[in-house]
């Protein structure tokens, strides 16, 4: 059995298992990612907004230029030609092709990154925590591992709930008693199951969602890059 010893860089989760606030943190983006393949798929976020946005510029100056300076009123009409010039015979061509362009070079690293996200490592080092929904809590289980977190009793097993709103303040229905204190640096696997409905296991930073449905076992992983608290809440309806 091997003794993970949890010190200075450690990651806590506060999940809520409350989907009634599920928009109480409106960012103007995705939250800052904590995890390598959390960062992944945050760049792929931000290069797909940008070639959105840069083609919606051209496309958009475009149209707005010919409404401008091509309209009728300034004597222009239909060109009834186009379709006999080179650029009309081949625009069918070319267009779809670059378009295509865009979309593979999206999709090759889209699906670079769903693999992994799919594909949990294997290895000694992989770190297994069982995640257990309840109405309306989380259960969490140290398994394989004797985990020691730094100022607190020696534990495996914690249950986590959340904050009446007094305690919480503007995190409430955000805030948990009991946290999930995770090494940074190390792969993790969450096995999800519940014991009663169905529940959703969702942590932004950490761009891990996956049901917790009771009589079965998913999993999902992270490898955490930074500290911090890191809220999460049931995604489930
Ligand atoms: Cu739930």
């Amino acid at each position: 059995m091997n003794v993970k010893r949890i010190g200075a860089t450690t990651a806590s989760l506060s999940l809520t298992c409350w989907a009634g606030h599920a928009a109480a943190e409106l960012g103007f983006n995705f939250p800052e990612p904590a995890a390598g393949v959390a960062q992944e798929i945050y760049d792929i976020h931000m290069m797909t907004t940008t070639i959105a946005a840069v083609l919606l510029v051209i496309i958009f100056g475009f149209v707005i230029y010919s409404l401008v300076y091509h309209r009728k009123s300034r004597g222009y009409a239909a060109d009834q030609h186009f379709h006999e010039s080179w650029f009309g015979r081949w625009s069918w061509v070319i267009v779809p092709v670059l378009v295509l362009g865009v979309d593979l070079t999206i999709a090759n690293s889209a699906h670079k990154t769903l693999v992994k996200v799919w594909e949990v490592p294997k290895g000694e080092d992989l770190m297994d925590v069982k995640v257990v929904g309840h109405q309306w809590w989380w259960e969490y289980e140290y398994l394989d591992h004797q985990v020691e977190v730094e100022g607190q009793p020696k534990h495996v097993r914690i249950e986590s709930r959340y904050l009446p709103e007094d305690k919480a303040g503007t995190d409430y229905l955000r805030a948990v008693d009991n946290h999930l204190v995770l090494p940074v640096g190390t792969k993790i696997r969450f096995l999800h199951t519940s014991a009663d409905v169905n529940h959703a296991f969702w942590v932004p930073e950490l761009a891990v969602k996956k049901d917790a449905i009771p009589g079965y076992v998913t999993e999902t992983w992270v490898d955490l890059n930074r500290e911090g608290t890191f809220r999460g809440q049931c995604a489930e309806l």
